[in-house]
């Protein structure tokens, strides 16, 4: 997959190159290229901002250095452009997969107060938002984007990781984890985890993830509730007729 960043501040994309991140660039399963909106300005001082028409607080990205480094960038308007924004949709988990599906994303960071919004009208395909709440730029967006997206392009999470293939575990909350040692500080590992018994086991950790779920999101636990109700209708009817065969 291949992902172009237009931003005024590359080097904090350098943070990119460690971790699961790092590996799939290294790789070569994601391809990165920060270009700095600076370079594309014409102003003499090399200026990228000025202040709002209409007074107010702060400074307005000018259009001329975005439009010409998107089109520099993109001449062809080949990649998904998408501008970070408390004004976009909220990421979602069903936005990640969507994106992790493209081919090419064009992801432009602003800085200050904004950018002239004539260059969203005439250079932006979407906006996106990772939350309502504001920050100073839109470069750590843009690296919540990509890396959640990133989850989803093959070969990236290795066989060990993996994206959660069961249907019961998108929109449910994880289930809590143990490793080594059994006991620490008097604290022991929950029995069940240690019996070997794989269907017990994802019974138990299931079981947690709905009462997580319901206790601190009942926004999510009432979404989902409708498929745990099918499933367990199913699981009655199953039942059911296992015990009819048997008669
Ligand atoms: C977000 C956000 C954001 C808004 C950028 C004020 C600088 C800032 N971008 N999701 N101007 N939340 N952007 O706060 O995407």
């Amino acid at each position: 997959m291949k992902i172009k960043v237009a931003t005024l501040f590359p080097e904090m994309f350098d943070c990119m190159h460690v971790g699961i991140i790092g590996k799939a660039i290294e790789k070569g399963l994601l391809d990165l290229e920060c270009v700095n909106v600076r370079d594309y300005s014409k102003d003499k001082h090399r200026k990228t901002d000025d202040y709002p028409f209409g007074g107010g607080a702060g400074m307005v990205m000018t259009v001329q250095p975005l439009h010409d480094c998107v089109n520099a960038v993109d001449p062809q308007r080949e990649y998904k452009r998408i501008y970070l924004s408390p004004r976009g949709e909220t990421l979602s988990q069903r936005k990640v997969v969507e994106l992790s599906r493209e081919e090419k994303l064009l992801f432009v960071c602003g800085s200050y107060e904004g950018v002239d919004e004539r260059f969203i009208e005439l250079d932006v395909d979407e906006e996106l938002s990772i939350g309502d709440y504001v920050l100073t730029g839109g470069e750590l967006p843009c690296m919540v984007a990509i890396n959640a997206l990133a989850r989803y392009v093959d070969g990236v999470l290795g066989s060990e990781q993996s994206v959660e293939e069961e249907s019961f575990s998108a929109g449910l909350l994880e289930y809590p984890q143990y490793t080594r040692p059994a006991v620490f500080e008097g604290l022991a590992v929950p029995e069940i985890l240690l019996s070997g018994d794989h269907a017990k086991v994802n019974e138990w950790r299931k079981q947690r993830q709905i009462e997580i779920t319901k206790e601190r999101r009942p926004d999510l636990y009432e979404k989902i509730r409708p498929v745990l109700e099918a499933e367990e209708a199913g699981r009655r009817k199953k039942r059911k007729k296992g015990g009819k065969t048997n008669e």
